[in-house]
């Protein structure tokens, strides 16, 4: 494939934290930028800080930034050579990666077929199974109508078992089985609501691991057929799929398990032929990786796996744009210490309830190897309409226990007035001595959670 010409401007289709951080990494590479952004958002720090910017519609996600035809627009208007899409909205949207690119515009990400393969839950899996990476037993395909093979099926596999929706993900269209008694019916209800939910009725089966944790492994793929891996994130300490603390490496995961997955994961992304950053997610049960689904976007959690091996993800994913090789091997890729990644949000500590409103007083934290991504300043209005994260802690230290103190410092000096953050509730996650030992599973957070509700009570 060819060296597509550089990259002269980048639309960012994106606001908060990750436009910010999209924007540094353009500047670092003397790419202009264009801000795209809603009437609520005039005054975002990346919209202040970019070449140009543009108004793409009123307040509502909907009319703003998913709205594909005036981002397309706004390239058009503002002669952007390509759209970066940073996690949520329209990232993982292959209409809109197909629309970009047969706009002429190119796609920061993989192509719209690669989107649409991992987007469907059981082609994605039967793409992995296909290229060797380790999934969960289970229906290797979508569930059939018939009550008597689908009851044998689940015999097999062994109960509890898992139905899931092929269009969902995330923790959408899901339902754990635990008898016979009730398959059928929950088939039936998780096929319905998937139905009117994605418009795609497909579910398939898996056995249910009760306890795992989320492992999840970061790679790079660029277009002529080279891949490496940044090693492994936990991502296991979460409430409602929504992740709280991230970390790197995962707490337990010996090196050679790592080469291992690593190795599965980079071969499987030259078989389908992935390009960009992407993100396999694992179950990791009793020393044992379970594919789950792939992530084929920049994720929130991305600078703990920067951290540990000092490469730059977006400016990777620019390069890779560009069409450029990648100018890293496996071989140079060396994990070195520890990282902690904390989500601040605009929400109350014990309720979660969102917190909008105006940031009288912004203190970050600071110091060696401490890192704010954060859109705030002092004056900052967190606005009522869209995700209420409001920035990301990250520390790097030479062991897990040096980063964790790290962190602990870093959230006492932090200082946000005028509205609530959940700080409170980070705080006293770094003091759990079940977070301090490591290796917690996805149900933790929760279960502690309901623990800190009754102590108050
Ligand atoms: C599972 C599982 C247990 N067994 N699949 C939830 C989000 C979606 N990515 C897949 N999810 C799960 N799939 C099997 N076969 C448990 C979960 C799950 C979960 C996974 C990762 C992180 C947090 C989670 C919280 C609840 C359930």
């Amino acid at each position: 494939m060819p060296v597509r010409s550089k990259i002269e401007k980048v639309l960012i289709a994106n606001r908060g934290e990750i436009a910010l951080r999209i924007l540094r990494a353009c500047r670092e590479q003397g790419i202009k930028t264009v801000a795209v952004h809603s009437t609520a958002d005039a005054s975002q720090k990346h919209v202040l800080l970019a070449d140009e910017s543009v108004c793409i519609g009123p307040a509502s996600a909907t009319d703003s930034y998913l709205n594909m035809a005036a981002i397309i627009s706004a390239a058009e208007v503002t002669d952007a050579v390509a759209i970066h899409p940073g996690y949520g909205f329209l990232a993982e949207n292959a209409d809109f990666a197909e629309s970009v690119e047969d706009s002429g515009y190119i796609f920061i990400g993989p192509r719209a077929e690669t989107i649409r393969l991992m987007g469907d839950k059981v082609s994605a899996k039967k793409a992995m199974l296909e290229a060797g990476v380790p999934c969960v037993p289970g229906s290797g395909g979508a569930l059939g109508d018939d009550a008597e093979t689908n009851l044998k099926m689940a015999k097999e596999i062994g109960y509890p078992v898992i139905i899931k929706a092929s269009g969902g993900g995330g923790g959408r269209g899901m339902r754990v089985v635990n008898t016979e008694a009730t398959l059928i019916s929950s088939i039936a209800l998780t096929k319905a609501e998937a139905g009117a939910a994605f418009n795609n009725d497909v579910v398939y089966m898996e056995k249910y691991l009760e306890t795992p944790r989320h492992v999840e492994i970061q790679i790079l793929a660029d277009e002529h057929g080279n891949a490496i891996h940044l090693g492994e994130r936990d991502c296991s300490m979460q409430r409602r799929h929504q992740k709280v603390i991230e970390e790197a490496p995962a707490p337990g995961i010996t090196d050679e398990q790592r080469a291992r997955i690593g190795k599965l994961c980079t071969d499987a992304c030259k078989n389908i032929g992935y390009r960009g950053a992407g993100t396999f997610e694992f179950l990791f049960e009793n020393g044992e990786f379970y594919f789950i689904e792939m992530n084929t976007r920049i994720q929130v959690e991305h600078p703990v796996s920067e951290m540990i091996t000092g490469v730059d993800i977006i400016q990777q994913q620019l390069r890779i744009a560009a069409g450029h090789p990648l100018d890293i091997t496996q071989d140079d890729i060396k994990i070195t210490g520890h990282s902690i990644e904390c989500r601040i949000n605009a929400e109350d500590p014990d309720t979660f309830a969102p917190s909008p409103g105006q940031i009288t007083v912004w203190h970050p934290a600071g110091g060696p190897g401490v890192r704010v991504d954060s859109q705030v300043y002092s004056g900052y209005k967190v606005p009522p309409f869209y995700d209420s994260m409001i920035g990301k802690v990250i520390v790097h230290g030479p062991t897990r226990s040096s980063a964790i103190q790290k962190m602990r410092t870093a959230l006492s000096e932090m200082v946000i007035e005028g509205i609530k953050t959940n700080l409170p509730l980070q705080r006293r996650l770094l003091d759990d001595i079940g977070f301090q030992n490591g290796g917690t599973d996805i149900h933790y957070l929760e279960k502690r959670l309901k623990q800190h509700l009754k102590n108050k009570a």
